[in-house]
Parts: structure tokens; C-alpha cells; sequence
């Protein structure tokens, strides 16, 4: 048969939207499997499932002994099916540590705890800088323990605690836990956070990715937003080789400020990005409080922040020194008093 002309035209628009077709599925594929597999995309999408309406209460049953299929030789599936999202967080009621150790029986002593029905996806020390924070700590673990369990995690919480009088130094006392957890057990991810945030989402999980995370990403008393872009302080978690390949974080930082954008910095000059979570997943809450004594803020700061590039190789892990002054091991958390030196020594 002839053909008539302007078929073969026909043929070519035909082969055209075949073509723009099987783009479109390609790029669908990869969008839905993205979502799935949940990729290291910056900032996250949102978990598919919406906020359920009212908050459930923080002390759901964890769903231990029941609702999980998994096997005890598989690994935990992710994301925890134990997760139930936003969360109702005040600090109105005074909390009892008796109490709190009853709510968690499955948490051991130096506040461990490890999966019974699967195997956890990583080991995650929480590193918490400290010094008379007392009633800031116990909101701390009331909230936690229940969320870092249901998260699935293998962890255990790290308190270290500055002794002595002299100017508080928050990196310092980082880079401390983050050696003596070592110490304890073969942890892979360092979740470092302040003592008075907490989490209102426990889909914000405390573990780690390919890049360091920042989670306390949009903090109340913020109103919710990052301060700016660079913004890297309160609570974020980076792996061993993350942590080792910074040098660790600055040991010279005394007082308040400054420290966590040197981190940032530190992280930016080995290559490194950020990661963080979506912005709703992402909010926390701040105990209010008024400044500490001994923790002023840091005149040298921004002369300091200014020169991470030529300091941060000799300034970190390298350098670290402190003496352990006690450690304890108490029912929901491990208390590791240090003898940090001062600023002039
Ligand atoms: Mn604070």
C-alpha cells in the first residue's frame, strides 16, 4: 500500500507522545519511590500520612509486646510502625523519676535500651551537655524514653555534666561524650542535644543520615522557623565518620554562643550538608528559662567563628583533654561529671 502523505509525519507524532509518556512514567516512578524509600532529599517531604486531628497522648501503649510483625533476627522496619506522630508537649505538671522508671521498664540501668522485636537500624548515643539542670532533665527523659523507644532505636542517654564553677562549655563537653560513649559501646550515630527541647513529633527520629542532621528545626521559641539558614544549635546527630572527619567539635568555645556555627562551619568546609527534617515534623518545644549563671555570652565569639577554617584541624578531638570526675549510672540515664580545665589553661 502507498502511503499517503503526511503519514509518515503521523508516525513520527505518534512515536513523540509514546516517548513524552514514557518520560512521565520514568519521572512518576522515581517521585513515588522517593517518597517510599524515603531519600535524602533537603528539606524532606512530609510522611504521606497527615497529622492525625487530635494529639494522642504521649504515653500511647509502645506497642512492644504487641502490633509488631517483625521478626527478632530482621531488622526494624522504617519508619517505625510504632510511630504516632504529633505530640502534646508541656512542662505545667511536675515530673517524678520514680515515676518515669515505672512508665519504662524496658529501659535498663545507664537509661539502655535495645529492640526486643527486631534489630535496630542504628545504635544512637544521646549526648545531653549539663550542669544544674535538674528539673529541665527530668521533662527530658518523661518525654524521650517513650519517643526514642517507639523510634525503635538501640541508644542510650549520655549526661555530661560540667563540674565545678568555672565558665560553662557546651562543645567541649560534646566532643567529651561522644569519647566515653565510645567507650561503653560500638554506637554509629551521636545525637547531641540540649537538655530543655523536646521533640513534638516522633517522626522527627533521633537517628542519623548520609549528611549531618539538624533536627530541632523550627523551635517555638523561634516561633517555629529557623533563626537563619545556617542555623545548626540545639539538637543534631551526625555518624562516627561525620564527627571524626570534622576533628570533632571545637574544645575553646567557653560561655554562650557561637559553638554550633562552628560546627556548621566545620561541616561545610569538609563538603558536608545539612539535613533536615520537614518543618511541621520538625517543631519542638523550649523550657523557658531565664540565663544561667556561668553560661554568659561568648565576647569572642564572632573573631572565633570568623577563623574555623585554620583552627578546626588543631582544636577538636586532637586536642581534647578532661579528667572523669565520677560517673553514674542511674536508672534512666548515664551521668558522667568531667573536670573540663578552664579558659585560660
Ligand atoms: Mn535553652
Amino acid at each position: 500500500m502507498k502511503e499517503l502523505p503526511g503519514a509518515s509525519l503521523q508516525k513520527a507524532c505518534r512515536l513523540l507522545v509514546l516517548f513524552c509518556f514514557l518520560h512521565l512514567s520514568v519521572v512518576f516512578l522515581y517521585y513515588f519511590a522517593g517518597n517510599r524509600f524515603n531519600l535524602q532529599w533537603n528539606p524532606e517531604p512530609a510522611a504521606a500520612a497527615p497529622p492525625r486531628g487530635p494529639a494522642p497522648p504521649h504515653r500511647e501503649p509502645l506497642g512492644l509486646k504487641s502490633g509488631n510483625l517483625s521478626k527478632p533476627d530482621a531488622d526494624c522496619p522504617d519508619p517505625s510502625p510504632l510511630l504516632v506522630g504529633p505530640l502534646r508537649v508541656e512542662f505545667s505538671h511536675t515530673v517524678n523519676l520514680k515515676d518515669v522508671e515505672a512508665e519504662n521498664p524496658e529501659v535498663r540501668g545507664g537509661g539502655r535500651y535495645t529492640p526486643q522485636d527486631c534489630r535496630a537500624l542504628q545504635k544512637v548515643a544521646i549526648i545531653i551537655p549539663f550542669r544544674n539542670r535538674d528539673e529541665h532533665l527530668k521533662y527530658w527523659l518523661y518525654y524521650l524514653h517513650p519517643i526514642l523507644q517507639r523510634q525503635q532505636l538501640d541508644y542510650g542517654v549520655y549526661v555530661i555534666n560540667q563540674a565545678g564553677e568555672e565558665t560553662f562549655n557546651r562543645a567541649k563537653l560534646l566532643n567529651i561524650g561522644f569519647t566515653e560513649a565510645l567507650k561503653e559501646y560500638d554506637y554509629d550515630c551521636f545525637v547531641f542535644s540540649d537538655v530543655d527541647l523536646i521533640p513534638m513529633d516522633d517522626r522527627n527520629t533521633y537517628k542519623c543520615y548520609s549528611q549531618p542532621r539538624h533536627l530541632s528545626v523550627s523551635m517555638d521559641k523561634f516561633g517555629f522557623r529557623l533563626p537563619y539558614n545556617q542555623y545548626f544549635g540545639g539538637v543534631s546527630a551526625l555518624n562516627k565518620e561525620q564527627f571524626q572527619k570534622i576533628n570533632g567539635f571545637p574544645n575553646n568555645y567557653w560561655g554562650w554562643g557561637g559553638e554550633d556555627d562552628d560546627i556548621y562551619n566545620r561541616l561545610l568546609f569538609k563538603g558536608m550538608g545539612i539535613s533536615r527534617p520537614d518543618g511541621a515534623i520538625g517543631k519542638c518545644r523550649m523550657i523557658r528559662h531565664s540565663r544561667d549563671q556561668k553560661n554568659e555570652p561568648n565576647p569572642q565569639r564572632f573573631n572565633k567563628i570568623a577563623h574555623t577554617k585554620e583552627t578546626m584541624n588543631s582544636d577538636g578531638l586532637n586536642s581534647l583533654s578532661y579528667k572523669v570526675v565520677r560517673t553514674d549510672k542511674l536508672p534512666l540515664y548515664t551521668k558522667i561529671t568531667v573536670d573540663i580545665g578552664s579558659p585560660k589553661s
